[in-house]
C-alpha cells in the first residue's frame, strides 16, 4: 500500500463522519478574489503560501507555528494565495487552521489543502472559508474527478487540478481544468524532481491555462527554473514554514 492508498482509505472513513454533520448544509457562496485572475493578471511569479506543520516525507516541519500569524506574514510578504493543510492524520493540520486563517485574511484566494474524494468535503471546505479546492488526479478516476471539479466550479470556487505525469495533465486537459499544479513530489514514492515541471508543462501549451510548479521548491533559482518551464506560479510550503524571515525568503 502505498501512503496516497492509506490517506484515501482514511479519507473514506471521514467522508461517512461528514456526511453525518455537512450533509444537509447548504455551502455558503465564495467571497474571495479569484486565484485565476489573480495569476494571470501579475506579469511577476505569483506564490501560493502553504501553512504546514508536519508531512508523511518530511514529519516535523514546524509544529509550533500559529497559523494566523504565519498567514498574515505570507499576506504582508506579497503572497498572490494562501494554502493551509488541513488533514489532520498525515499533516497534522485542521479545519479550524482554515477557518482562522479565513476571518484573519478575509481578502486573498484560500487554498483548503486535503484530499477531496466526495463532494461533502467541498462543502466542508467552503463551510470553513476556502475559495480553492485541491482535486488530485492520481487519487481518483476520470469521472469522479469530472464530476468534483464540475461541482466545485458550479459553486463558485476556482480549483487546483494537481498531475505529476503527461497521463494525468492529458486528464486534466479533458476535463478543461484552467489551474493545474504539476507536483513535483511523487505522492506514492515521496521522490521531488523539479524536471517533473519542466517535462509535464510541455504538454500545455494553452496561454488561458494557469500553470503552479507543487513542491520542493527551496531558492530563487528554482523559481526562475519554474518559470523557464512555463509556470505562473509555484505552491511553497517547507522552505517558507522553515523561514526565519518570510519577507526576505520570499522576496530575496
Ligand atoms: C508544498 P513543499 O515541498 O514546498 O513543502 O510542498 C506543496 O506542494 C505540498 O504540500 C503538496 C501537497 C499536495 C500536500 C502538494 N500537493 C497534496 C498534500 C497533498
Amino acid at each position: 500500500m502505498t501512503i496516497l492508498d492509506r490517506i484515501i482509505a482514511q479519507k473514506i472513513l471521514e467522508v461517512k463522519e461528514l456526511k453525518a454533520i455537512y450533509g444537509v448544509r447548504q455551502p455558503k457562496p465564495v467571497k474571495r478574489k479569484s486565484l485565476y485572475e489573480s495569476i494571470q493578471k501579475s506579469n511577476t511569479m505569483s506564490v501560493i503560501a502553504e501553512v504546514k506543520r508536519a508531512s508523511p516525507s518530511k514529519g516535523d516541519i514546524n509544529q509550533k507555528v500559529d497559523p494566523v500569524a504565519q498567514a498574515k506574514q505570507y499576506e504582508e510578504a506579497g503572497a498572490t494565495a494562501i494554502s493551509v493543510l488541513t488533514d489532520r492524520q498525515f499533516f497534522n493540520g485542521a479545519m479550524a487552521d482554515l477557518s482562522e486563517v479565513a476571518s484573519a485574511v478575509p481578502e486573498l484566494p484560500l487554498l483548503c489543502k486535503d484530499f477531496i474524494i466526495d463532494r461533502v468535503q467541498i462543502d466542508t471546505a467552503v463551510h470553513h472559508g476556502a475559495s480553492i479546492i485541491l482535486l488530485i488526479a492520481a487519487a481518483l478516476k476520470e469521472e469522479q474527478l469530472r464530476n468534483l471539479y464540475g461541482y466545485a466550479k458550479s459553486l463558485g470556487l476556482d480549483v487546483l487540478f494537481e498531475v505529476h505525469n503527461e497521463e494525468e495533465a492529458e486528464t486534466a486537459l479533458k476535463i478543461r481544468a484552467d489551474i493545474i499544479g504539476i507536483n513535483n513530489r511523487d505522492l506514492k514514492t515521496f521522490n521531488v524532481d523539479l524536471k517533473v515541471t519542466e517535462r509535464v508543462a510541455a504538454l500545455i501549451k494553452n496561454e488561458n491555462i494557469v500553470v503552479v510548479s507543487e513542491s520542493g521548491i527551496r531558492t530563487r533559482k528554482d523559481v526562475a527554473f519554474a518559470e523557464a518551464a512555463g509556470a505562473k506560479a509555484v505552491l511553497v510550503g517547507e522552505t517558507l514554514m522553515r523561514s526565519v524571515d518570510i519577507a526576505a525568503t520570499m522576496n530575496e
